[in-house]
């Protein structure tokens, strides 16, 4: 095996015997062999449209499934790979036989390969490695990442029958594209272009969550716990969250979000359920913990899993492209209702979740809710109240580098306001940083696709304040990142123009040498010091 798309990848170089994440060599590798069938269905479809063949939407939603499934942390189960590569090479076959010209088509779009054995010892030639030149390797991963991450979210937003065919056709495009040889410069284009259809894929979640569940609204999330038997729900699923909401409503049982499910929390569609109670834990890292604690069965429905404990391994359920071997996976369809009943069961069975907090967090401080505040917070940036913004959104990690963000956190200035996304939150956001002029000191727009939010309320900033640059703005961003959905918000960023981005805690190791040099010229891409000269750096000047 080799894998080195996660932040916490062996010695920021690359897991080669089994993953930091848990995942054994032969994931790894069956992950490395679904990626690259699915290029080869990817061309079968690209050639399809060429050829004037109608390509009808489950045949995008395989595409994105499959890339879904290989994210970090989402799915550690051998047999459900053997299962998806199979499908995938069988419906490939299918498709291939529109295709009149097959002249153009690469060794992965004609590889018919159904005996296990075989297509085990396939999946050793196909990985990360056989790209040999590391600068091409590098960009070539880099695309293949933000498309992992572009896909997840628009399988949330197909959850949601909501599509768009021009994201699912540039996935497809683009991943017929890391099999070309391309120069560095084409590359380079492709791996901006991703980040164009970032931004895109990301609008399409916003609308398909909002249009579902309404805009979310400042909210305050209760950490404590109730007397009642319950469910954890983790993941970003909101269609999942839904579901749970409705078929636990009446049973006696409670609800609660974990981790990136926190933001569920702050959508008036989910606020009318009393049986949900609110968030219990932190980060996804420590449900090592806090599931023991948690009594009740957990539902996840996406990343971040980590290989449980055997004292709650039959506690925990996964659903969608979320999967690990021994555990119950709960199946379902696009626009089919899920049976979530054998959960509940269980859970009744279960004690109530022991306390570890308690007390509130605050968020719901998507674009729609800070618009609603803008006045206001002009008026703080004219009055000199807030002099800055920190954009420090992202994803949160086992790494003891870590502290890193709770210590800058809390070095800010206190005229400065902290602009929040994804799991990366849960460094600060029980700091208790107050606010400014009422308006908190962390805002949180809710999970990492959210970012979306950040990037609409920036361009509103600039809008307000007729800036021509969005680089003008007195925005900061000191992002860290872990897996391949931080990517995508990575390359969303710099498509839309943001320079001076800070990444961390570590760069990424599938960025070669040379390809970092490009995004330092290009962009500015900076790594991390420590929190003293880094505050030095954004605030030396004030
Ligand atoms: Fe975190 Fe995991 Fe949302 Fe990621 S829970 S690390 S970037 O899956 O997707 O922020
Ligand atoms: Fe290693 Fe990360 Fe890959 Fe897991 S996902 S094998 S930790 S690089």
């Amino acid at each position: 095996m080799f894998c080195y798309q996660c932040q916490e990848t062996n010695q920021n170089k690359g897991c080669t015997k089994v993953g930091v994440c848990g995942k054994t060599a032969t994931v790894a590798n069956l992950q490395d062999m679904l990626i690259w069938v699915t290029k080869g269905l990817a061309q079968v479809m690209v050639e399809m449209r060429e050829q004037g063949h109608n390509v009808e939407k489950e045949l995008n939603h395989v595409i994105s499934y499959n890339l879904f499934t290989t994210i970090t942390n989402a799915n550690f189960d051998e047999k459900a790979f053997d299962k998806i590569i199979i499908d995938t090479i069988e419906l490939k076959e299918r498709l291939l036989n529109n295709i009149k010209n097959k002249e153009n088509l690469f060794e992965a779009a004609l590889y018919n390969e159904k005996d296990l054995e075989k297509i085990y010892l396939k999946a050793t030639e196909v990985g990360v490695l056989a790209t040999e030149n590391e600068d091409i390797r590098s960009l070539r991963e880099l695309t293949v990442y933000g498309l992992k991450g572009l896909s997840a979210y628009s399988k949330h937003a197909n959850a949601l029958l909501k599509d768009s065919e021009e994201v699912d056709e540039f996935i497809q495009r683009a991943l017929v594209e890391t099999q070309k040889d391309l120069s560095l410069d084409e590359l380079v284009n492709l791996v901006l272009k991703t980040g164009e259809y970032g931004v895109k894929g990301m609008a399409l979640l916003d609308e398909a969550n909002t249009s579902a569940y309404g805009n979310p609204k400042i909210t305050k999330v209760n950490i404590g716990v109730r007397n009642n038997p319950a469910i954890l729900i983790s993941g970003h699923d909101l269609r999942d969250m839904e579901m749970l909401l409705k078929q636990t409503e009446g049973t006696g049982v409670d609800v609660y979000t974990h981790s990136e499910m926190l933001p569920a929390n702050y959508y008036p569609a989910f606020k009318k359920y009393s049986h949900f109670v609110g968030n219990y834990g932190n980060a996804w890292w420590k449900q090592r913990e806090e599931f023991e604690t948690f009594n009740g069965p957990v539902l996840f429905t996406t990343n971040c899993i980590v290989p449980p404990k055997e004292s709650y391994k039959d506690r925990i359920y996964t659903t969608g492209a979320a999967g690990y071997p021994g555990c119950k996976h709960i199946e379902g369809k696009i626009g089919e209702e899920k049976d979530f009943s054998e959960i509940i069961e269980h859970a009744k069975r279960c004690k109530a979740p022991i306390e570890i907090e308690t007390g509130e967090i605050v968020g719901g401080f998507a674009h729609n809710q800070v618009f609603a505040l803008a006045d206001k917070i002009v008026e703080a940036v004219k009055s000199g109240a807030i002099k800055k913004f920190v954009v420090m959104g992202g994803c949160d990690g086992r790494h003891k580098g870590r502290d890193y963000y709770t210590e800058f956190a809390k070095s800010l200035p206190n005229d400065s306001v902290i602009l929040t996304a994804g799991c990366a939150k849960y460094r600060y956001n029980k700091l208790n940083l107050g606010d400014i002029a009422g308006i908190p000191r962390v805002l949180d727009a809710g999970q990492c696709n959210d970012s979306y939010s950040l990037a609409l309320i920036a361009l509103k900033l600039k809008e307000v304040f007729e800036l021509d640059n969005i680089n003008d703005l007195p925005i900061i961003y000191n992002i860290a990142w872990y897996e391949q959905k931080a990517v995508i918000v990575l390359l969303a960023l710099l498509s839309l123009g943001v320079k001076n981005i800070h990444l961390g805690p570590t760069l990424p190791a599938f960025l070669s040498p040379n390809v970092v040099d490009v995004l330092v010229e290009n962009f500015g891409i900076a790594g991390n010091q420590t929190v003293e000269e880094d505050i030095n750096l954004f605030f030396g000047d004030d």
